[in-house]
């Protein structure tokens, strides 16, 4: 995978940097943060910037991106929460949050939804009692299949970030680029035609991001509304193309787990044909402790391998972030010109 080592030097720079930063900001979900993200990342290393700037610029078909090296203070971040919600004050992870945040500002706009982790611009991955068997980021002994974050959804991320603090157990993430796909063109066409429909992940469900304290009357009508959006996704999928953009090299755009094989039999096989190819071309990814890991949502699908949880505070812990190239596309969905969170 293409990899940037952090130098000691890059890492002194750094830190000196989020030092700063987490001096004036008390959180990093504030608007204040988030405002300034891209400007104080540009206080980042030059050649890490450079590296994130022409991941973005490029497009490079290989579509993931490391940035290696962060020491994470295994005391400062304190034991693995038992849940996203339970933060407490022995888990300081705010160098972390704000090193991923700056990097994702350099991609575009960290954006969260209403729907997913109270609406959190960071989210925890870790796994929580009771998902075990859940098909999102929180479960553990059942397999992620491949997907497109948020495939479901029009405003989905342009770049998926994580960060690993934790994986002791060397849980791999799965990994494929769509430029590792072959297939004919007729295939290809009837793929890039709308045949398609995509229900929303079971990460959005009430169930999984709700029970939030110390919202608004009116802040909860909006999760309302947005949930409500989201059974109609639910109730009634739009028809789209799985791939699209340029036929040559196209972008992708499908999660298979929550699709239905389409009716048109042409449609069915080409679909079939393409998992066959997605499948053979996957490839494991082991993150470790201070590896920042961007995907390209456009041009390549992830997972997660099944893994037993350990519940005793040494649990694999990954941060995570969506990041859209142009947040202005979401405007009706959000409540100012600078709010990332999605409703
Ligand atoms: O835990 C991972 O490595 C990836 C999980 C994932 O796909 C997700 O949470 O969206
Ligand atoms: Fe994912």
């Amino acid at each position: 995978m293409p990899t940037i080592t952090l130098q000691p030097d890059e890492i002194a720079e750094t830190r000196a940097l989020l030092d700063d930063l987490a001096g004036r900001h008390a959180s990093l979900e504030d608007e204040a943060f988030l405002n300034e993200a891209d400007l104080a990342a540009h206080d980042l290393p030059r050649r890490v910037r450079r590296a994130v700037r022409e991941f973005r610029l490029y497009e490079p078909a290989s579509a993931m991106l490391i940035v290696r090296g962060w020491p994470v203070d295994e005391d400062r971040i304190g034991p693995t929460p038992v849940h996203w919600q339970q933060h407490g004050p022995e888990n300081d992870t705010r160098q972390e949050d704000m090193l991923l945040l700056l990097l994702g500002s350099l991609l575009g706009a960290p954006i969260g939804w209403s729907t997913q982790q109270g609406g959190r611009v960071v989210h925890d991955l870790l796994p929580i009692k009771g998902h075990e068997h859940e098909q999102v980021g929180t479960g553990s002994e059942e397999l992620i299949t491949w997907h497109v974050e948020d495939a479901f959804h029009p405003y989905r991320g342009d770049y998926l970030g994580m960060m690993c603090l934790r994986n002791p157990d060397r849980v791999p993430t799965t990994f494929a680029p769509i430029s590792k796909v072959n297939l004919p063109p007729d295939r290809m066409a009837v793929l890039a035609s709308p045949h398609f429909v995509i229900r929303p992940d079971n990460s959005h469900l009430p169930r999984n991001g709700a029970g939030v304290n110390g919202r608004t009357p009116a802040e909860e009508a909006l999760v309302s509304k947005a949930y409500h959006k989201i059974e109609q996704m639910c109730a009634s999928p739009e028809h789209i193309p799985v791939l699209f953009g340029d036929p040559g090299a196209p972008y992708v755009r499908m999660d298979p787990y929550f699709m239905d094989p389409p009716e048109d039999p042409a449609a069915r096989e080409s679909f079939a044909e393409l998992m066959r190819e997605v499948d053979a071309a996957l490839e494991d990814c082991v993150l470790e402790p201070g590896d920042v890991c961007f995907i390209d949502n456009y041009q390549a699908v992830h997972g997660r391998k099944p893994f037993k949880a350990r519940y005793d505070g040494r649990d694999r812990w990954l941060k995570r972030i969506n990041v859209v190239r142009d947040l202005r596309k979401s405007r009706e969905a959000r409540l100012s010109a600078t709010s990332r969170v999605l409703y």
